[in-house]
């Protein structure tokens, strides 16, 4: 395996990046708990140690769902760029980019944790936060994009010195994942600065509600890309080679690559089938074209097996069984725990699939719209796949980069399948309630599932229960991640520091494909769809919004300028806004 070896500097900006994140997860995992404990009934009250329910799951999307992953996509974009073209990492972007993120991150987390920005992930209008938070979400991800411009830089370079030659499959990984970033995240950053900022400052009383949330989801599903594919570069750059394989065909990971590149944002509007504003004409064709971006999924799921399936036969695997060559795989090799992260995360990912087929159709998805069918599907992409790649890679490069070994492996070796347990079980109970109608990001405690409401459900109650098992052990895997991690930190250092991966050799000698080793063509059919599949989308928006919204809190149905002042701006004025339409 080739060795780098990091300088002072840049190990410096990789335990930032790492570690930042990984320090504000124990907060992050803290409040998936304690949705679970809402949710089914045992936490009985708007809120628990100072912070309320909406509070504890604003914290627990965006520490999770958005810092998280949007660090460790740029952490391992750094030392992927840098290992696989052979060139020092750009420190300055670099820097700049870490900066502008660390400082982004501080201001929202410091608005939820004051109760100013009790708004969710996606931060839908007309629920209204601080302008802080705001301006964190836009350092958040104008920073990424910073370290997204050093590496273009360094692509342009290699590409120069090595005219004609196979670009890795590790660099087009990196460079079409930023790439999608990069425009779909355009779209957020002018609802944010444009609209939502000026409204959450007061500068404008209303704002189009529809607008702002199609602007997000145009970012909002490519965003879920942004967070699966450093995973996929794991499967398919180093999980083959720790299975103790080949990959089946590079040709195929990079077609793969690129479909997403073209398919991720123009879906957006599958999220937004019950959006009335949006004709039934563009929603059904961009429910077509998410069928299309589960095909670089489907390819995966057989090149993946196609590759695990040659790794038990180098092992003597002969059996005539089809499926016997699981059997051989190295599940438990203590010198081997990246694969069981990345096995783990497979499997439960054959589930999240299948679930956002169910979702993707657009007569099903009124079924299971806004339930806890929902969060079931998602936990099962990103707090499997996704999670597990990203905890199991940050202890691989942790430990490399310190120089110090992973002393509780079997420990370590444990976490994935623990967490593969709750996670079955935690999203199970999630969809069969959804099916039952169970409603998400909603405090049930103090509602359906407190006894002594009118609205009390008890068939839900075994549904909210199971999610509470598989909540508890979720934390415990958790938890001992984190025992792990902190015992790499702390202990003794015993090895000199570099990186190195387990990097794939293929089955088949493959020839250099041009459409396949560009990124051109890609881009041209990518900027093509999206104005096909979003131009009509917002043309609807603009043309069928009715009135624009003021500002609302989570937790109140009435409109923020009526709850907040009721004397200085008296009901007569409140309605004499509504009545000028
Ligand atoms: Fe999704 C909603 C459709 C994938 C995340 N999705 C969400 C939300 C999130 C999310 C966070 O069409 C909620 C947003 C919100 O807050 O409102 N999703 C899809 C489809 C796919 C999909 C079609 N989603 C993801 C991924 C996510 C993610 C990936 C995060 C990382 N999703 C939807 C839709 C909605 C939605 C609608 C909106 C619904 C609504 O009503 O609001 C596809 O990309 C999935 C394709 C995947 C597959 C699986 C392939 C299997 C593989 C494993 C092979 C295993 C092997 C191992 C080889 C077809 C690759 C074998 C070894 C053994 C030992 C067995």
């Amino acid at each position: 395996m080739t060795k780098i070896y990091l300088s002072k500097s840049e190990k410096r900006l990789m335990y930032a990046l790492l570690c930042v994140p990984l320090a504000l997860l124990t907060l992050g995992i803290y409040h998936g708990l304690m949705q679970t404990l809402y949710r089914s009934g045992m936490i009985s009250q708007t809120s628990f140690a100072a912070l309320d329910y909406y509070q504890g799951l604003t914290l627990h999307g965006v520490i999770n769902a958005l810092v998280l992953t949007t660090f460790f996509a740029v952490a391992f974009g750094h030392v992927c760029m840098s290992y696989y073209t052979g060139y020092k990492m750009r420190m300055t972007t670099a820097w700049i980019s870490a900066i502008l993120m660390i400082t982004g991150t501080i201001l929202a987390a410091a608005m939820i944790l004051a109760g100013k920005a009790s708004v969710l992930y996606t931060f839908y209008a007309p629920m209204k936060a601080h302008p802080l938070f705001y301006i964190g979400n836009v350092l958040l991800i104008g920073g990424s994009w910073v370290s997204f411009f050093g590496w273009i830089g360094m692509y342009r370079r290699w590409r120069r010195e090595h005219p004609g030659e196979r670009i890795h499959l590790a660099v087009v990984a990196t460079m079409v994942n930023f790439t999608m970033w990069f425009v779909c995240s355009l779209s957020v950053a002018y609802s944010v600065l444009f609209l939502l900022l000026p409204w959450s400052m007061g500068l404008t009383p209303t704002v189009n509600v529809p607008l702002t949330r199609t602007l997000f989801w145009f970012f909002g599903h490519a965003l879920v890309y942004f967070w699966l594919l450093p995973v996929y570069l794991m499967y398919y750059v180093m999980m083959p080679t720790l299975a103790g394989g080949k990959l089946y065909s590079d040709n195929a990971g990079k077609l793969v690559f690129f479909l997403f590149l073209v398919f991720s944002i123009p879906v957006g509007t599958h999220h937004q089938f019950s959006e009335p504003t949006i004709t039934q004409g563009v929603k059904f064709f961009q429910s077509i074209l998410t069928y299309g971006v589960a095909i670089p999924s489907f390819i995966t799921a057989f090149t993946l097996a196609a590759s695990l399936e040659y790794a038990a036969w180098k092992k003597g695997h002969r059996s005539k069984n089809p499926f016997a060559w699981l059997t051989r795989l190295p599940y438990f090799e203590k010198d081997r725990y990246l694969f069981s992260y990345l096995i783990c995360g497979l499997i439960i990912f054959i589930f999240g699939g299948l679930t956002g087929m169910i979702n993707a159709s657009y007569v099903l998805s009124s079924l299971v719209h806004n339930t806890a069918f929902l969060p079931g599907h998602f936990h099962m992409t990103v707090a499997g796949p996704v999670f597990l790649g990203i905890i199991g890679m940050s202890l691989y490069l942790l430990e490399r980069l310190s120089g110090r070994e992973i002393r509780l492996k079997r420990i370590t070796n444990i976490i994935p399948y623990l967490w593969t347990i709750g996670m079955f079980i935690f999203s199970a109970g999630l969809m069969v309630g959804g099916f039952r109608g169970e409603p998400r990001r909603t405090n049930m405690g103090i509602s359906y599932m407190d006894p002594d409401s009118p609205l009390y459900r008890p068939d839900w109650v075994w549904t909210t229960g199971t999610t509470v098992i598989g909540g508890v052990i979720l934390f415990a895997a958790a938890g001992l991640f984190f025992i792990v991690l902190l015992d790499l930190l702390f202990g003794k250092k015993t090895k000199e520091s570099y990186i190195s991966f387990p990097t794939y050799d293929v089955v088949h000698k493959e020839k250099v494909i041009p459409f396949l080793n560009s990124f051109k063509p890609w881009i041209i059919i990518m900027l093509a769809l999206i104005l096909v599949a979003y131009v009509p989308a917002f043309l609807n928006v603009m043309k069928f919004t009715g009135r624009e919204a003021p500002p609302y809190e989570p937790q109140n149905p009435s409109p923020l300028e009526l709850y907040q002042q009721p004397e200085e701006a008296g009901d007569t004025d409140i309605y004499n806004l509504d009545q000028n339409e």
